[in-house]
């Protein structure tokens, strides 16, 4: 094996030598950024080195391979946790250290590439850190857009936009691979004809567009497994000549250029919402196509020309339907190009794709138009109405003259594709993200599906890379937990389980609040320093940070708060934990009501700040742009962990695993994986309140709930919420948030308003902060509830969870060397 650690003095000396011939500077003369990039081309050459041996490997032992096919990845920064996978931060910090360096400030450097919305994107991420760790050989595929996800800024309680221009100074991590683009084709007419007795269809007149794939290697942890991911970037074919420019026919061409770069422009920012906006399915369309032919264009190069043999060395799974278009293209390819029979391609298809669903809300479920497909895609139209054609067949004879059913099941029904039936009929898995999630799936929304074809459906609860998310951004707990219980645990998550014991010994529980003090710190200096706001180390910190959605009910939170405010103003002798809640949260520019939710929680912030005697034991403070890199100092400084999704909504939900790993205490539903947390530590241990799932999907099928009555019985809730509109919140203007006012008592389209049970869960939520704000005063047991989490949060490592997906579902083989 060749040697790929690096020692101290030969980092110094690389990096010297890089800064030198580079930017022809010592070091002293250097710019951050400079230094920046010396370092991570340093980083990156060790991980080159393993790159090339993972290759050699790979076509060795001719393993099958996953392709995990996502369009979104949300990596976050990606030094600090290469250096900790390549077991190098001691190294790195101390040689920069040397330099004269804070490796603190190197890590600030780096653009945050923020090419997912939220957790979908996120677990990715983690799968990907997972599946290297595990010596899994697999390739992300995803799209390269030029701008992440928006920057938030909030300006008078409000959210503002600005785009995220994150390849401004280049990606320190990424390599193209000229060598694999590719063209995809859009628009056109097919044309049929019979060509050697054999039926033949050509697409015409179509328009090109050049994919161009870079290539970011992941490496594992301790291990010389690195696995790529690849990232499609579009480019259009045609380039400006100089002629046309004398012509006037330049804008044209630089038009034309434009359009089909617009493709892999920028990340939409909707988040479980559906919208069939024509550039979204070219996007999905484009790096579908784009990686399909690539895989094909791999194997063959591997094993030869049989294709039959694709669903023995390739598993391509899909996360959630946005890659869907896989299943029309894989057939495509396999007919067209390959000349496969339909039936013979199709099984190919059956056998190699599996799908993964990650939400039940009806309005996130793909569809798209048929017009928009024939339109755009005309020779995939006639493969999905095909198949479409085939399935309705099939079902008719099974269960014949059942019409409803039928067009429940149907890929094609009222003048819609519908990617997840289409996903279900055509992969051999289909699995839910947490327990509950799995049932819902298939007692509800695939009720049917799971009748005729239940061998597919299973449930693989999420997890989360515990290096990122407990090694790399909590290196005081990392440090606690080594010194009491050693480091098997890095390589076995759940022997953290071995700290239980110590929930009862007072020594570590001090030595465990004293990381709690030092994580709350470092999180208020990031405050002073990103927003100017002060907030107190010594008050309770209390997070909610996820994206903005009436379904998780920052709502529910931000009115609780209120009547906190309003138990203080309202009682000179109330007293309470002083605590400080954070919000952390991006609204989706088009989402009317979660951007007015924003503006109410800063105007409770606002309100509170006047207050003199409320400012003691209260604070608000919604962090600006909650992304990756403030995650990771957000969340080792939380207390408790608000995860308070309406039973049912939340599939499954990862940041809840992020905060119980890092020891903060949960109060939350019994939704998603929170029901699997609850098991984990133990009702004692947790604050769950609110109805169950069945109770809440009873209540939507009897349409029953009148939020006006808990209106008129709770008065605490009925003054919060009479502020909202009576001038207490907003002096000048009482209307600003008369519509959420409204949302919460009047309904529409058969609904009594309140959609999300709000004003339901209200008192049991605010039993149950009760609860948690007494057990807080008692120290003891509050830090035993804390440590407990910790030691509980092992089976959540994506670990875990990538082994059961290969075990299930990939059955891929581990490389060995
Ligand atoms: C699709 C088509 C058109 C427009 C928008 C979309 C779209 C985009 C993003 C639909 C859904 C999403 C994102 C979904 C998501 O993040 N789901 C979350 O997935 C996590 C990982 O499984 C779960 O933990 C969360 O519970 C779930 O909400």
């Amino acid at each position: 094996m060749p040697a790929t650690s690096f020692d101290k003095e030969s980092i110094k000396n690389t990096i010297i030598g890089k800064v030198q011939r580079y930017n022809g500077l010592t070091i002293e003369e250097a710019t951050p950024q400079q230094i920046y990039r010396a370092v991570a081309s340093t980083v990156r050459d060790q991980i080159m080195q393993k790159y090339m041996v993972a290759r050699e490997d790979r076509k060795k032992c001719r393993q099958k391979r996953l392709y995990y096919l996502s369009v979104e990845y949300l990596m976050g920064r990606s030094m600090y946790c290469n250096m900790l996978n390549l077991v190098s931060t001691k190294e790195y910090t101390e040689a920069l250290a040397e330099l004269g360096i804070d490796i603190r400030d190197v890590l600030k450097e780096e653009p945050e590439p923020g090419l997912g919305n939220g957790g979908l994107g996120r677990l990715a991420a983690c799968f990907l850190d997972s599946l290297s760790s595990l010596d899994l050989p697999a390739m992300g595929c995803t799209i390269r857009y030029e701008y992440g996800l928006f920057r938030q800024k909030i300006v008078d309680g409000q959210q503002v936009e600005l785009p995220d221009s994150w390849l401004d100074n280049g990606n320190a991590w990424e390599t193209p691979v000229m060598e694999d683009t590719c063209e995809v084709h859009f628009g056109g007419h097919v044309e049929e004809m019979t060509v050697n007795g054999r039926q033949q269809y050509i697409t015409r007149d179509y328009y090109t567009v050049e994919a161009v794939p870079y290539d970011m290697p992941i490496v594992g942890y301790d291990t010389t497994n690195v696995n790529p991911l690849r990232m499609w970037s579009a480019r259009s074919p045609k380039k400006l000549d100089l002629g046309s420019f004398g012509e006037g026919k330049y804008v044209q061409a630089s038009e034309e250029i434009e359009l089909a770069e617009a493709i892999s422009k920028v990340l939409y920012p909707e988040d479980k919402h559906y919208e069939g906006k024509m550039l979204r399915l070219k996007q999905h369309y484009f790096f579908t196509s784009a990686t399909l032919q690539y895989i094909l264009k791999d194997f063959k190069k591997m094993y030869g020309s049989d294709l039959r043999k694709l669903p023995d060395k390739v598993v391509i799974h899909i996360n959630d339907t946005h890659p869907g278009m896989a299943v029309p293209e894989l057939m495509r390819l396999l007919i067209d190009q390959e000349g496969l029979e339909w039936d013979e391609a199709a099984q190919i298809v059956r056998r190699t794709i599996a799908y993964t669903n990650h939400t039940i809300m009806a309005e996130a479920l793909e569809k798209w138009p048929v017009s928009m497909v024939q339109q755009l895609l005309p020779r995939i139209w006639q493969i999905i109405n095909e198949l479409n054609r085939r399935l309705c067949d099939r079902l008719w004879n099974q269960f014949p003259g059942d019409w409803d059913r039928i067009a429940r099941m149907a890929i094609v029904s009222y003048d819609n594709v519908h990617m997840a039936n289409m996903c279900i009929a055509m992969s051999y898995s289909v699995n839910g993200v947490s327990r509950l999630h799995g049932e819902i799936l298939k007692e509800e929304t695939f009720y049917d599906y799971n009748l005729v074809m239940p061998e597919k459906f299973s449930a693989i609860t999420n997890g989360i890379t515990h290096r990122r998310w407990l090694l790399s951004c909590n290196p005081g707990l990392t440090g606690l937990i080594r010194d009491t219980i050693g480091d098997k645990w890095i390589r076995e998550p759940e022997l953290l389980s071995e700290l239980r014991p110590y929930a009862d010994d007072a020594a570590f529980r001090e030595a465990f609040a004293k990381v709690k003090l030092q994580n709350k710190e470092r999180l208020a200096a990031m405050l002073r320093e990103r927003q100017g706001v002060d907030v107190d180390p010594s008050f309770m910190f209390d997070v909610q940070a996820k994206r903005l959605h009436e379904y998780k009910r920052q709502m529910l939170n931000a009115l609780h708060i209120l009547v906190l405010y309003n138990r203080i103003a309202d009682d000179p002798n109330f007293t309470m934990q002083p605590r400080v809640f954070f919000f952390g949260a991006k609204a989706s520019p088009g989402y009317y009501r979660a951007k007015q939710i924003i503006r109410f929680i800063c105007a409770i912030s606002e309100l509170i700040e006047k207050h003199p005697r409320a400012r003691t034991m209260l604070k608000v403070v919604f962090l600006e742009n909650y992304d990756v890199s403030s995650a990771e100092i957000l969340i080792p400084a939380a207390e408790v962990s608000e995860q308070l999704s309406t039973a049912s909504k939340e599939a499954s939900g990862t940041g809840n695993m992020k905060f119980m790993m890092n020891g903060a205490v949960t109060i939350g539903t019994m939704d998603g994986a929170n029901v699997e947390i609850s098991e984990q530590v133990g009702m004692d241990n947790i604050y769950i309140f609110g109805m169950r799932s069945d109770t809440v999907r009873d209540m939507y099928r009897e349409h029953s709930y009148n939020p006006m009555n808990i209106f008129e019985t709770n008065q605490e809730l009925r003054k919060a919420m009479t502020q909202m509109i009576d001038g207490t919140l907003f002096p000048t203007n009482g209307a600003v948030l008369q519509d959420l006012y409204h949302s919460l008592l009047m309904g529409e389209w058969g609904s009594l308003g309140d959609n999300y049970f709000v004003l339901k869960d209200f008192g049991s939520y605010s039993m149950a902060q009760r609860r948690l704000n007494n057990d807080y005063e008692n120290r003891d047991k509050w830090l035993k509830m804390a440590v407990t989490n910790t030691a509980m949060s092992g089976i959540f490592s994506s670990d875990r969870t990538i082994e059961e997906y290969n075990e299930k579902i990939w059955h891929l083989q581990k490389t060995v060397r």
